[in-house]
């Protein structure tokens, strides 16, 4: 048997890097499969797998997905109850947004966050495309950094076109399993392309009408890095969030709300409009941001819609 890790599922098959760097096309069997009802892809990619060759040595059949340290989930489709592994055992979410072209919506970026609280992957934000910014677009930048910065977020700047930042964003990265989300359009798949110059991923000029990307990336996939590590390029965030998230568990995920929610005055507040809200009290005196808490009442009654 053969270690390897995953570094791309298309559904039925998976290539699996192992050794000093050969990649193998693995399969999985039909029994193996049944073990995992609840997803429907019982591997992902940077799951550490165990496979046998088979007689051709060419390809491989995997027999076994050694334990997950973390994993994130989305909805398999709109409709179904089934879910899908994006990734496994991620080391840190790299959040790109970007302040114009197109601009990333608070409340999105809020949305990721919890998400990467909710499975306990340390999240740092990416601004990309500071070379196009002026007064306004910097003046927006740093209101957003010192929202973030405050509650824990570390925010890098980064300007792929003018080289700047990008030194930085290899030493945190190095060594790492780094998974890069964003909405379309920010340029995630181009800083792929500049860590690792080899790869020519497709990139799409986002186009002027609608500033908006196009979602050109579709299958989640693994880029072993040069300077050691991976990046993976998540698709299209459609769908990309936290599942089955209890009403009276949102809160926890933003840590700011979080911690001002122990001076409550009912445990189970849900800091809407009940008496004695520490978490109210606290957007007021601008402890807590105004804009954070829009995105949690916004993802509340997101919440309940669904799950009514
Ligand atoms: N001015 C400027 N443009 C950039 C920068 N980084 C990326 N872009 C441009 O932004 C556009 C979109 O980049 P992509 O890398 O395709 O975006 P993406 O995030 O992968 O988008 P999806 O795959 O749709 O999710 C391209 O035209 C890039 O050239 C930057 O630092 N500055
Ligand atoms: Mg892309
Ligand atoms: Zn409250």
């Amino acid at each position: 048997m053969e270690q390897g890790i995953v570094i791309k599922s298309t559904g039925s098959r998976y290539r699996v890097l192992h050794g000093d760097g050969k990649i193998t096309v693995c399969v999985i069997r039909g029994k193996f499969r049944e073990k995992n009802l609840r997803t429907t892809n019982p591997v992902a990619v940077g799951d550490n797998v165990m496979f046998e060759f088979e007689a051709n040595r060419n390809t491989g059949i995997i027999k076994e997905i050694l334990d997950r340290r973390n994993y994130i989930l989305r909805k398999a489709t709109n409709l179904s109850r089934e879910s899908q592994i994006i990734a496994a055992n991620i080391d840190r979410l790299f959040l790109m947004i970007t302040i114009m072209l197109p601009e990333t919506p608070v409340e999105f970026i809020d949305r990721f966050l919890i998400t990467a609280e909710a499975y306990r992957i340390p999240a740092t934000i990416i601004i990309n495309k500071t070379d196009l910014y002026g007064e306004t677009e910097i003046n927006r930048m740093e209101y957003l950094e010192s929202i973030y910065t405050r509650i824990g977020y570390e925010c890098l700047r980064l300007s792929i076109n003018k080289n700047q930042g990008i030194d930085l964003l290899k030493t945190k990265m190095k060594d790492k399993i780094n998974l890069l989300a964003g909405n379309s359009g920010v340029g995630k798949t181009t800083l792929i392309n500049e860590l690792s110059p080899g790869l020519d991923l497709k990139t799409e000029a986002i186009s002027d009408y609608h500033k908006q990307g196009k979602h050109i990336t579709t299958f989640p996939e693994m880029h072993p890095m040069p300077f050691g590590g991976f990046v993976i390029d998540s698709p299209g965030i459609r769908g990309f969030g936290v599942l089955d998230m209890a009403r009276n568990e949102i809160y926890h995920f933003f840590p700011e709300i979080f911690k001002s929610s122990k001076e409550c005055r009912f445990y189970n507040c849900l800091h809407l409009d009940e008496p004695g809200c520490a978490v109210r009290a606290a957007v007021e005196s601008g402890t807590i941001n105004h804009l954070r808490y829009r995105s949690y009442v916004n993802i509340l009654e997101d919440n309940n819609r669904k799950y009514r």
